[in-house]
């Protein structure tokens, strides 16, 4: 019945607690605010703009898109692939509303999207869906061959028009990639760039960020 179709949330994930969400915040604006007045950064300008010569402001080129979280599960009011199987699973539901400490070891850069990478521990990889990667391979050639729990990322800002759901993929694109030469040292970490306006930034010290594994019904 119309009950038991509105049961399911949108998604499940680790929503960071409003203190870290400033945190996490600042530390992405003073990424970009930093980004785009590096030389190597303007050198691939056209990246962005489509055009030489002309600046790119990126604090203002991305939009916030809600609530900082990682999702585990896009479940899509139950309409996704393995939602129920997944809001089923003992381990889903043993470990709804408790806290869990995220390591955000990475910020990431495309025309399209910004994020940061977050690396799972082997408990938190139990609420990471097995077949994620795999499910993103016809998005992006390679990510059935990278590690279980590659996509996993928190949203900070989209461009115009591109929805959240590009962030992963960026980031599973750029894991596919060859890693390029350090291009800067910067105070955060050290920067990459991998073609096509793709920069990732690993930082030199991981950011803890306590959040609470929930689910979001919008
Ligand atoms: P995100 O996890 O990259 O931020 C609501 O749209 C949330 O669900 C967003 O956080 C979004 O992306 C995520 N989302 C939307 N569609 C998705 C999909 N097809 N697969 C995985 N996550 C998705």
């Amino acid at each position: 019945g119309p009950l038991s179709e509105t049961s399911l949330p949108l998604y499940f994930g680790w929503f960071l607690f409003s203190s870290v969400q400033d945190k996490v915040g600042c530390t992405a604006m003073d990424f970009l605010k930093t980004l785009d007045t590096l030389e190597a950064f303007k050198k691939h300008i056209t990246d962005f703009t489509g055009q030489a010569e002309k600046e790119v402001d990126l604090e203002q080129y991305f939009e916030a898109k809600g609530v900082l979280h990682c999702t585990t599960k896009f479940c899509d009011y139950g309409k996704a692939d393995g939602a129920s199987e997944y809001a089923k699973n003992p381990v889903v539901k043993k470990f709804y509303s408790a806290v869990f400490e995220l390591s955000l070891t990475a910020l990431f850069v495309t025309p399209r999207t910004v994020g940061a990478r977050v690396s799972l521990t082997d408990e938190q990889l139990k609420l990471w869906p097995a077949d994620t990667e795999k499910e993103s391979e016809a998005d992006v050639p390679g990510s059935a061959s990278l590690p279980v729990g590659s996509r996993a990322h928190i949203t900070l800002g989209c461009a115009k028009d591109v929805e959240p759901v590009q962030t992963g993929l960026d980031l599973l694109q750029i894991l596919t990639l060859p890693q390029g030469e350090v291009v800067e040292e910067m105070e955060l970490g050290s920067l990459r760039y991998y073609g096509e306006g793709r920069w990732m930034l690993s930082l030199r010290e991981p950011i803890c960020a306590a959040t609470c594994f929930s689910s979001f019904y919008g």
